[in-house]
């Protein structure tokens, strides 16, 4: 799966309805005098992030959007119709930039953001505007005003709501496949997964939030080392981290610590996120080697943590639900503060890749 979704569409406003030149007739009325009406303003194209969509898959099949030209304007003072809007819905985390893909234009990043991209051209002026004291009888009217066309990059970078941490080897690409459909690879030796991987994890119908496995992180990884911290970019914006240590190792507290480290070393507030801590592996642990395993992380982090195995499922389910809750109080608290949120453009585009 593409992390990254990204295409390219046209849009085209509406142009304007033409104002009408025309003349009252009527029996007995002589000399009725201009009554040709203004033409409709052309339609513009909108675009609004929705709800219950996740890619931009919808754009790879139409890529032309054109809003409806205004009606002429007609005699009698009628004036034209107004153009229908076209409006580009798409995924909460859509970013528009401008047809140079670097210039953004706006970061949808909220549901119901909304923004008008192109504005229809306006309608002419039929001939009644123009009759004065010297030319009472115009036998001219405008024409309606162009509509805008334009090309624009839409760009989404998903967003992860639960991000998977942890050393190379403990286990997340395994994890990542018994909590969702998705098929990273899996292999034992570290520094397998070598680009983020993305799962939604479906607990049940109205129940789903999305998972990504990012490449393992190891000591000095701020600093570079191994695949560096890039890939933390991707989990920025989640609720949570799950945090799989590999129960099967000597140091699991030392194996937290490094990862702690390293979440803290990178900034951008991914060491305050919640962290669900999970011993991993259990399946190849007897009970009292869980046991100590646990205790051992329990004494270095402060807390308890899951005990579960990718492998055979033990405590999957349990920790998805843990981690939902917190992704559903995440989301409650982001719909109400959307009111009231006075928002920025954002940062550049390119501040962030992959
Ligand atoms: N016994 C057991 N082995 C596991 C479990 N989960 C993963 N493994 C094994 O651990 C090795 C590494 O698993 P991956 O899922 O690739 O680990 P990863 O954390 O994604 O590794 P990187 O992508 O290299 O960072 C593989 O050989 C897996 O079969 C588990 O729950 N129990
Ligand atoms: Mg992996």
């Amino acid at each position: 799966m593409k992390f990254l979704d990204q295409c390219k569409v046209y849009i085209r406003s509406g142009n304007g309805g033409g104002g009408a030149v025309s003349f009252r007739r009527e029996k007995y009325i002589e000399y009725g005098g201009p009554d040709g009406g203004d033409g409709g303003k052309g339609g513009d194209v909108w675009i609004e992030a929705v709800d219950g969509l996740n890619t931009l898959i919808d754009y790879r099949y139409q890529q032309h959007f054109r809003a409806e030209t205004g009606g002429h304007g007609m005699g009698r003072n009628r004036h034209g119709a107004n153009g229908a809007d076209v409006v580009l819905k798409v995924p909460v985390g859509t970013q528009v930039l401008d047809e140079d893909k670097e210039t953004l234009i706006a970061d949808l990043d909220h549901l119901g953001a909304r923004l008008r991209l192109a504005k229809g051209g306006n309608g002419g002026f039929g001939n009644t505007h123009f009759k004065g004291p010297v030319n009472q009888a115009p036998k001219f009217a405008n024409p309606g005003q162009e509509g805008e066309e334009r090309a624009i990059w839409l760009r989404l970078k998903l967003i992860a709501d639960v991000g998977l941490v942890g050393l190379p080897n403990a286990g997340k690409s395994t994890f990542l496949a018994a909590a969702s459909a998705a098929k990273p690879k899996i292999a034992d030796y570290p520094f397998t997964t070598l680009a983020p991987n993305l799962g939604v994890v479906d607990l049940s119908t109205n129940e789903r939030f999305v998972i990504a496995d990012i490449p393992g992180l190891i000591e000095g990884a701020s600093e570079g080392a191994g695949l560096g911290t890039r890939f933390l970019g991707h989990v920025e914006r989640s609720a949570s981290l799950i945090h799989l240590v590999d129960g099967t190792q000597d140091d699991v507290a030392g194996a937290w610590r490094t990862v702690r480290h390293e979440l803290d070393a990178y900034g951008e507030g991914l060491a305050d996120k919640t962290e669900f801590l999970a011993l991993n592996k259990i399946d190849a642990l007897d009970p009292e080697t869980r046991k100590e395993k646990a205790a051992e992380l329990e004494a270095v982090a402060g807390r308890k943590p899951y005990l579960v195995s990718g492998v055979s499922g033990e405590g999957v389910t349990e920790l998805l639900r843990a981690a939902f809750a917190e992704v559903r109080a995440r989301r409650a608290e982001a719909a109400g503060e959307v009111e009231d949120d006075q928002h920025e453009p954002g940062e550049a585009p390119g501040s962030w890749t992959p």
